[in-house]
């Protein structure tokens, strides 16, 4: 094979995702070796290209691995695209006999950030390369533009640039907006690329983790403004269609609060007089990085809690039929609206846009804290950069959060940037009227309770905690630290100390 017969890079995995990103790829003029574990899928997935892409004659199809990785030009650029975890050792292991110095795999699925750790460690002792880049947007995404998120070594991402680059999703440069060509089926060849180098090893996977922890609260802070519109306001689905597609208009523009409209307007295919969410069941599924995420904020000591409230959320959910027989045993208040509808509306949208500020926070907190355990330097007004197009989350106000940390790059938290501080005094009265009628009409919104009291903890100068701290120095010997003493002096005291009154006791 001469080396312009030859393929510019290679994807194992010809399930959903990987299918797409090697029509992406040839669509962006790259010659693609496609290898998949069962060989029936490759020839498939080859015949269906040959019959119906325009691009055919730059995807090449493998029944070995051997054959593969010969067919690709060095140093190899090898891209995986299958199950994360044993899936991708397997694929590891298949490869590594056929591999040269220099070579580079590129592992593009949900991979654990320490599993990513441990394989670029031993794939640099046999010298080869080996990145873990998040791939965020799912089927569309990868077809036409993901957001990509890359981590391994700098020489390793100047050789995968050129081709994330060009098939990542772009953005305007003026508006930061999406410049999405979906429905033409057009590659999008103009804009900022949604892909920048994120930083060592496990850093690209840790950011595409905590992309998905911040989806799963997105998600959830969605769906308890649309439980509130149905329950309390007793809305109809089209009706709560057309308020989302109204915030969309607004700082709440984003990719979720679209596909929420949709849905809601959708009709039951199988009975056109019912809403097709109406015969969703209630119980919500996970692949586990919302998990990840609100572990390893509990590891490095980050309050992430309306992150983690996202995933318990989708635990309770799960106990339907538990849920069903309490529902007959547990009472609540009657739920009754009484004031202005109109109002109340207004009153959720500002409630759903001050909690999802304090969920981005959040999620920046965790990473800020991740890089110095792992010792990465993260660029947060390029990773906000990065999202704002292709992937699940991309919305309007990511531009505000890159404008947020461009401005301070050592911001502390993202409510303290001025454009998030004076949202949130605007938002925060609506904000707990919402979740004040919430609790007094017994309806559900943990996430939305949660981020408010992770605002009033942030900017409460005084929290119960010295009575927590004296508590643990009682039974524990635990020490604390006094208000009239310097910080780092820790003392003791015998509990209870001789002399309380007897009335105390
Ligand atoms: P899946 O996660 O369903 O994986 C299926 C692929 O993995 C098939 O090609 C399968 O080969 C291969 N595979 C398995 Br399973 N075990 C293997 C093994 N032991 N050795 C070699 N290959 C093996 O596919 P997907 O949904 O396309 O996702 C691919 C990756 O991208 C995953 O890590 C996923 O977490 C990530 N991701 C998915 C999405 C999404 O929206 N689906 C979004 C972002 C990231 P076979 O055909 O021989 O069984």
């Amino acid at each position: 094979m001469t080396d312009q017969q030859m393929s510019d890079v290679g994807l194992v995995g010809l399930a959903v995702m990987g299918q797409n990103l090697v029509l992406n790829m040839a669509d962006h003029g790259y010659h693609v070796s496609a290898y998949n574990r069962t060989t029936s899928k490759m020839t498939a997935f080859v015949d269906r290209v040959e019959s119906e892409e325009p691009s055919k004659e730059r995807v090449h199809g493998f029944d070995t691995l051997e054959e593969f990785v010969a067919s690709i030009k060095r140093p190899r650029k090898i891209i995986l695209l299958v199950q994360a975890g044993r899936g991708t050792d397997a694929t590891i292991d298949g490869l590594l006999p056929h591999l040269e110095e220099g070579d580079i795999v590129i592992d593009g699925g949900n991979a654990h950030w320490l599993d990513t750790i441990r394989r670029e460690k031993e794939m640099r002792e046999k010298g080869l390369h080996f990145m873990g880049s998040g791939v965020s947007g799912g089927e569309l995404g990868a077809r036409f533009g993901p957001s990509l998120m890359p981590g391994g070594s700098e020489q390793a991402w100047e050789s995968l640039k050129p081709i994330w680059e060009s098939i990542a999703a772009k953005v305007d440069p003026d508006t930061g907006k999406p410049l999405e060509d979906y429905a033409a089926g057009r590659p999008v060849t103009e804009g900022i690329p949604c892909t920048t180098y994120i930083g060592t090893d496990g850093a690209g996977h840790y950011v595409k983790m905590v992309h998905n922890g911040i989806e799963y609260i997105d998600m959830q802070l969605i769906c308890e403004s649309y439980f509130l519109m149905k329950e309390l306001l007793g809305m109809r689905p089209d009706e709560i269609a057309a308020v989302f597609e109204k915030w969309n208009a607004g700082v709440l523009d984003s990719y979720l609060i679209e596909i929420t409209a949709d849905i809601l307007a959708q009709k039951d295919p199988r009975d056109g007089s019912k809403f097709l969410v109406d015969q969703v069941l209630d119980t919500a599924g996970q692949k586990g990085t919302g998990k990840w995420t609100s572990i390893s904020a509990l590891d490095l000591g980050v309050t992430a809690n309306a992150m983690a409230e996202a995933v318990f959320a989708r635990y309770l959910s799960a106990l339907k039929e538990e849920r069903q027989a309490a529902s007959g045993i547990l009472r609540g208040p009657a739920v009754t609206f009484t004031g202005d509808r109109e109002a109340f509306l207004e009153s959720i949208r500002q409630a759903l846009y001050s909690s999802k500020i304090c969920a981005y926070a959040q999620g920046f907190a965790l990473m800020e804290e991740a890089q110095k355990e792992y010792d990465w330097k993260l660029d947060f007004g390029m990773i906000a950069q990065v999202w704002r197009g292709g992937c699940i989350i991309r919305a309007r106000f990511l531009q505000k959060i890159t404008e947020a940390f461009n401005q301070d790059p050592t911001l502390a938290n993202l409510l303290l940037d001025p454009y998030f501080t004076d949202a949130l005094h605007e938002g925060q009265s609506a904000w707990r009227s919402v979740v004040a009628t919430a609790a007094q009409n017994g309806i559900s919104v943990p996430a939305f309770m949660s981020a408010l009291s992770y605002f009033d903890g942030y900017r409460s100068a005084v929290l119960p905690a010295n009575l927590l701290q004296a508590q643990r120095d009682y039974f524990g010997a635990h020490t604390y630290e006094r208000v009239d003493e310097e910080r780092g002096r820790f003392f003791h005291t015998d509990w209870p100390v001789a002399g309380r009154p007897e009335s105390d006791v």
